[in-house]
């Protein structure tokens, strides 16, 4: 505002001027010197000379200044708009552009929540993850001590945990003679053998000492075998009694005859109500391999079973004589060293000193309950269980059965030592 006064100024001062130039008369030409007004400032004509004279740089300078204000006032007013527009701009941006940012921003807000939310579930997963791991570390650091523990008992040697006695002799009696007290497995080696074998002694406490032969208790085992497994033996020896074996051909061949004092061979039986027989055979001998291990004895010396193996006839037409088992070769079923056409032995699948075939068979096929029928014995109908038919029919499986043999004088011996006699003995005999 001030700047724009500036030309009026001016403009008054110049007419001023010229009017007191006008009202007094005076111009360059006519202007007489007034001596009081002269002398102390210029005249009127002075001034207007002077005004005259630097009038044109003034209106120049004045004009220089105006198009500057112009220019200035111009940049204002431009200033002016712009902030107006920005202003506006401003407005107008917050007024449109407020809902879309805050939309933005609540958002972003959300999304942020989510994704800490997220975080915190993911933390919980990854700690959750971390015990998972640390319990399997220590899981398989256990199974390491484990493995290390098995790989260091691994490199010992295997130890044979079972009880085997130190004692030993040609025979279970000779064991109990050089002192053993207790039952269980004993190295033997017979006269004729050419290497010590495992056998079960049965040892009372009369000093007896029984080497036992077969064993059958609880089905267990499957006496279904060939030639050579029952010349080599099957089953298992334990040292409590408690498994299915038959000892072996072989192995009863050279126990049977290795010395000059007859063994006798004590058959016990149980049937499927817990009643107990026995049968005593003196002079029992197997022969060698070569006789087929033929079954010899003398005679029925004592018991309440029965003499089954002296045979019985089970029809009038059938004489015991082909039921009888003293002199009979063994058989398997895949050697028929019997008195019948066909294979007695194949037909039952067992193995036993047939005729045709028996009236005793300890190691026919197991059932469980004791009586069985033609049917239950499969396809070949006959009576194939585990019989002693001076006891039980020979449709009546027994439930145990033990063969075992010793020496004949150790039994007259007990017998002689027992005053009881004979009684007392065959009350062991139950043992
Ligand atoms: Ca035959």
């Amino acid at each position: 505002m001030a700047l724009s006064l500036l030309p009026t100024v001016a403009g008054f001062v110049f007419l001023a001027c010229v009017t007191l130039a006008q009202q007094r008369g005076d111009n360059t030409e006519t202007c007489t010197q007034d001596n009081a007004f002269g002398k102390y400032c210029p005249t009127t004509c002075g001034v207007a000379d002077y005004l005259n004279r630097y009038q044109p740089a003034l209106n120049k300078d004045l004009n220089d200044m105006e198009q500057i204000l112009n220019r200035i006032a111009n940049d204002t007013a431009g200033a002016a708009e712009k902030v107006t527009y920005m202003k506006d701009s401003a407005t107008q941006q917050k007024k449109s552009g407020s809902d879309v940012y805050y939309k933005k921003s609540s958002d972003m807000l959300n999304e942020v929540t989510r994704f800490e939310k997220s975080i915190v579930e993911q933390e919980s997963q990854i700690n959750n993850l971390q015990a998972v791991l640390e319990s399997n570390e220590k899981r398989m650091l256990d199974l390491k001590q484990m493995s290390i523990q098995l790989e260091q008992k691994c490199k010992e040697p295997c130890k044979d945990t079972v009880d085997i006695k130190t004692v030993t002799g040609k025979d279970c009696q000779d064991v109990a003679n050089k002192g053993a007290k207790t039952s269980g497995l004993y190295y033997v080696k017979p006269l004729k053998a050419t290497q010590q074998f495992l056998v079960y002694c049965e040892i009372d406490s009369f000093g007896r000492g029984f080497t036992v032969l077969q064993r059958r208790r609880d089905g267990s085992v499957d006496f279904n075998k060939n030639w050579v497994q029952y010349k080599e033996g099957f089953g298992y020896l334990s040292p409590g009694d408690t498994t299915e074996f038959w000892l072996g051909n072989e192995k009863i061949h050279l126990l049977s005859t290795q010395g000059t004092i007859p063994y006798v061979l004590r058959i016990q039986l149980t049937d499927w109500d817990g009643n107990k027989k026995f049968a005593d055979y003196t002079m029992f001998k197997v022969g060698p391999e070569a006789d087929m291990y033929r079954l010899t004895y003398g005679y029925y010396l004592d018991g309440d079973a029965g003499d089954a193996f002296d045979g019985v006839a089970f029809k009038e037409h059938v004489d015991k004589y082909h039921t009888a088992h003293n002199g009979m070769q063994f058989s398997t079923p895949d050697k028929d060293n019997d008195k019948y056409s066909g294979s007695c032995a194949l037909q039952e699948g067992t193995g036993w000193w047939m005729n045709r075939c028996h009236a005793a068979q300890l190691n026919g096929k197991y059932y469980q309950g004791g009586k069985y029928s033609v049917k239950d014995s499969g396809e070949s109908g006959y009576d194939n269980g585990i019989i002693w038919t001076t006891w039980q029919t020979r449709w009546y499986s027994l439930k145990e059965t033990t063969m075992k043999i010793i020496p004949l004088n150790r039994l007259t011996i007990v017998e002689g030592q027992q005053t009881g006699g004979v009684k007392q003995l065959q009350g062991l005999g139950d043992i």
